[in-house]
C-alpha cells in the first residue's frame, strides 16, 4: 500500500538524518510521528517511529548524565554555500590539505591525534565559500561521537587515506571496520535506510593523498581495491597541491547546489559578489523566501538570463534555476 509520504514529513526526516545528537534525534522522530500521514499504509512506519522514540528516549537520559559528568559539547554553526567534513586515519593530511585551500592555520605534525578537536574553516571556491571541518582521527578504537555527529550533518565526506606509508593502509581498513559498527555509514548518496531508519549515510569521496610520496602511485593501486561501496576516488598531494582544483570542482558538484545572481529592475548588472546558494531543483519561490518572506509571498515571477532560457524571458514562481542564473525578481 502506497505510504504517500508529505513534503513536512519528508523535511523532518531529512532534519533526522542530520541530527548531531540524541536530544536532536527525538525531536525530529517527534516531529516526524507527528506529520506522518495515519492510515493502513503507514502502521509499520508508525510502529517503527514509536520503537525509535522510546530508544531515543533513553539515549537523551544517556546523554544528560554523560553531560553532568563533564562531557564536551561542541557546536560550530552552518557557513557558507555547504558543509565538507574531512576524516581520516591519523596523519593522513588531513589538516596540511585543510591549511593549503583555507586560510586556517591547523597544526601539522608526523605524530598521530595532532587534532584533537574539530575545526572549521572557509574554502573559497570561485565566487563562494565553502565550510570544511577538520577532524580528528578516526582508529580502530576512536571514533569521538563529536565527529560522528558531523560527519552524519555532513553534505560531503571527504575520507583521506594515507598514501605515504604502508600503514596508511591498515589505518584506512581499520576506519571503514570501525564506520561500519556505527549508525553512521558512508555511501555515494545521502539517505537514511530504507530497513533501519536509525541508520544514516551521507556522500562521501575517498582522497587517496601524499600521492608526492615515495611508492604512493604503487599504494594507491592497493588503496583503490579496498575503497567500499563505490565511492569516487580522487588522487592527491594535499602538500604539493597537486589534483586539488579538481578535487574542488567535484565538491562544488557533489554539493548539488546551484548559484543565483539577482538584479534589481532598474540595472543593467547583477549583484555578481555575493550568489545565493539553493539546492538543485530548487525553484524561484526558494530564492524570494531566501531575500525576505514578503518577497516570497508577493513574487509574481521573474525575468531570468540564463544557460536553459533565452535570455530575459519571463518565468513562473515554480521555475526550477540552474547554476549561475540572473533573476530579476517581480513582486
Ligand atoms: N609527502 C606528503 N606529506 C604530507 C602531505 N600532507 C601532509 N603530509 C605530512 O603528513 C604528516 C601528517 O599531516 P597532518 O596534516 O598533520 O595529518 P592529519 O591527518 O591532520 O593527522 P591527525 O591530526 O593526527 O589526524 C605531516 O608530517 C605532514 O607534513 C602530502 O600531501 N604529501
Ligand atoms: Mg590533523
Amino acid at each position: 500500500m502506497p505510504t504517500n509520504l508529505t513534503y513536512p514529513y519528508r523535511k523532518a526526516e531529512g532534519e533526522y538524518r542530520r541530527a548531531a545528537t540524541a536530544e536532536e534525534e527525538l525531536r525530529c522522530l517527534q516531529l516526524m510521528l507527528r506529520e506522518l500521514p495515519k492510515h493502513k499504509g503507514t502502521d509499520k512506519l508508525q510502529a517503527e517511529l514509536k520503537r525509535k522514540i522510546s530508544k531515543s528516549k533513553k539515549e537523551v537520559e544517556q546523554e544528560k548524565k554523560y553531560v553532568n559528568g563533564n562531557v564536551r559539547r561542541i557546536r560550530i554553526p552552518r557557513q557558507g554555500a555547504g558543509r565538507v567534513v574531512v576524516i581520516g586515519g591519523p596523519s593522513a593530511g588531513k589538516s596540511q590539505f585543510i591549511r593549503s585551500v583555507t586560510r586556517a592555520n591547523p597544526e601539522v605534525a608526523a605524530y598521530p591525534f595532532t587534532t584533537q578537536e574539530p575545526l572549521p574553516a572557509m574554502m573559497p571556491w570561485e565566487d563562494i565559500f565553502i565550510q570544511l571541518i577538520d577532524t580528528p582521527p578516526i582508529t580502530k578504537d576512536f571514533f569521538d561521537p563529536v565527529t560522528q555527529g558531523l560527519v552524519r550533518g555532513a553534505d560531503l565526506v571527504l575520507l583521506f587515506v594515507d598514501l605515504g606509508i604502508d600503514e596508511g593502509l591498515d589505518h584506512f581498513q581499520d576506519l571503514c571496520h570501525r564506520m561500519r559498527q556505527t549508525k553512521t555509514q558512508l555511501a555515494r548518496e545521502s539517505r537514511l535506510s530504507e530497513k533501519d531508519i536509525g541508520l544514516s549515510f551521507t556522500r562521501a569521496v575517498v582522497c587517496l593523498n601524499k600521492i608526492d610520496a615515495d611508492e604512493a602511485v604503487e599504494r594507491s593501486q592497493l588503496a583503490r581495491e579496498m575503497v567500499p561501496v563505490d565511492l569516487p576516488v580522487f588522487l592527491i598531494s594535499g602538500e604539493r597541491m597537486d589534483g586539488i582544483e579538481k578535487l574542488k570542482a567535484a565538491v562544488f558538484q557533489l554539493l548539488d547546489i546551484v548559484r543565483v545572481y539577482t538584479k534589481m529592475p532598474n540595472k543593467k548588472t547583477p549583484d555578481y559578489k555575493k550568489p545565493f546558494t539553493i539546492r538543485r531543483g530548487g525553484n524561484l519561490q526558494e530564492i524570494a523566501r531566501l531575500i525576505h518572506q514578503d518577497v516570497a509571498a508577493k513574487l509574481k515571477g521573474a525575468r531570468v538570463w540564463g544557460s536553459a532560457v533565452d535570455d530575459g524571458i519571463m518565468v513562473k514562481n515554480d521555475y526550477v534555476l540552474c547554476d549561475q542564473d540572473v533573476v530579476e525578481l517581480h513582486v
